[in-house]
């Protein structure tokens, strides 16, 4: 079902570029959807609630109205009270596993130090408020609301200045679709957050960017989404800060080698492809390898519930690749910087040393990567489309800034006062000079 390409041929070559080239092009937009999204981020900065209602019913539900946009306290109070009291406990554990994770990563200031008579620090600070994205679709990922607010909680963003949107479902004709996910809502409240705007799409980013009567601006947006979503967050910068990732579709690659248990490894790739879509690549330099995980494909996709899902991520997104060895597989791991990369190898602690881009690493064939995408710790908000090059996953890191400080206490020696101001005068700036020769007098 995974077509196969070896890397050792021209033709094996160009299958897998082709497959790559799709993966990337994941995280570039086609003009049509930046025209788009233009239009509605200035629609919504102009015109508020109406133009926001407007997007709302042409995309998502054409009975929506204002007085919809925020969910009530009382209704996240009885979501909880509706709650699945195992599934409770679930939730709880996860939020509590993710928190001591985050915590333990939280960076401190470090101690100043002493240069040339200077003492200089570095102050970490986090953002007064945030927006956080919960994307609907044919599955909705309660879970992400706790990977994306847990992290911003942990940073120091009190639980009062975080919102979330996440948007009702899509509503064709007159047929009946329920509402925002009552987990989602359930979910909030146990994160004691109470502010839940049922808005998505980039009509949703404008809105908690600009403002809007029924819409608190917040000074920071984060979170995954379709590309109308992430190219709104890149739109809005400016106005307010982003995540500055590109967290889209799931991906994951797979190295295995003769050591892997096939039936895990094919367990993974089919889990990640369920998410619709989904994209796999599985790294082996040993045919075998590949022929035994692509039967046990073969044989648990028929007991999947999302099987349509799983075999058009399958056929269509994704690729088997036969490579010489075990470096040149982490060298395509490398190039497909994935979101999830899974080292289902004899001694992946030596492989990972080699590792240099991926969202996120799961160690050895008995790490589920379904841990991570709900429990284990990191979030699950994790890079895309090749972007894992030059970005990372959401952490406490993404909702703090940073600043230095710089202190004199007892004045500025005069060797660092004469260096100064030469160069101030070098640049024309003789009131900067003046004011470094003023400290000297
Ligand atoms: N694999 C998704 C996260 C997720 N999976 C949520 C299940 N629920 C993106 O990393
Ligand atoms: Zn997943």
């Amino acid at each position: 079902m995974l077509p196969r390409f070896d890397l050792s041929t021209d033709l094996g070559r160009q299958g897998y570029d082709q497959c790559l080239a799709r993966l990337r092009a994941t995280a570039s937009s086609s003009s049509d959807a930046a025209a788009t999204v233009e239009r509605v981020v200035a629609d919504v900065a102009n015109e508020g609630d109406a133009a926001l209602v407007r997007y709302m019913q042409k995309w998502t539900d054409p009975q929506f109205t204002a007085d919809r946009i925020r969910v009530q306290p009382t209704e996240l109070a009885s979501a909880v009270r509706e709650l699945d009291p195992e599934l409770r406990e679930a939730i709880a554990s996860a939020i509590k596993q993710v928190r001591e994770y985050q915590e333990h990563i939280l960076p401190r200031d470090p101690k100043p130090i002493e240069l040339g008579g200077a003492e200089l620090g570095l102050r970490f600070t986090p953002v007064d408020s945030v927006g956080l994205c919960v994307p609907g679709g044919t599955a909705v990922l309660f879970s992400t609301l706790i990977m994306l607010a847990v992290p911003a909680q942990v940073a120091g963003v009190a639980p009062d200045r975080i919102a979330v949107m996440s948007p009702p479902p899509t509503r064709t004709g007159d047929q009946a679709v329920g509402d925002i996910s009552p987990i989602v809502l359930a979910t909030a409240h146990l994160l004691g957050i109470t502010r839940v705007y049922r808005i998505g799409g980039a009509q949703g980013v404008a809105a908690l960017a600009h403002g809007t009567a029924s819409v608190e601006p917040v000074d920071m947006i984060a979170g995954p989404g379709n590309v109308f979503v992430q190219l709104a967050k890149a739109q809005v910068a400016g106005v307010t800060g982003t995540d500055g990732g590109f967290y889209g579709p799931s991906e994951i690659v797979t190295i295995a080698d003769a050591s892997a248990n096939p039936a895990r490894v094919a367990a993974d790739l089919i889990a990640q492809a369920e998410h619709d879509p989904g994209k796999c690549f599985l790294v082996a330099w040993s045919p075998a390898v590949l022929d035994d995980v692509q039967s046990q494909i073969e044989k648990q996709l028929r007991e999947r519930k999302r099987v349509a899902a799983i075999e058009k991520a399958l056929t269509q997104d994704s690729c088997a690749v036969l490579v010489a060895d075990a470096s040149q597989a982490v060298a395509v791991a490398n190039e497909i910087a994935c979101e999830h990369l899974n080292l289902a190898v004899a001694d992946p602690d030596a492989m990972l040393k080699e590792v240099r881009h991926a969202g996120e690493v799961f160690l050895g064939d008995t790490t589920p990567v379904a841990a991570g995408d709900y429990y284990a710790g990191p979030s699950h908000c994790l890079p895309t489309g090749t972007t894992a090059r030059f970005t990372s996953g959401i952490s406490c890191y993404t909702f703090l800034k940073r600043t230095g400080t710089v202190a004199y206490r007892q004045g500025m020696p005069k060797r660092a006062i004469d260096h100064v101001a030469r160069m101030a005068d070098a640049e024309g700036l003789d009131a900067h000079a003046a004011s470094a020769r003023l400290r000297g007098e």
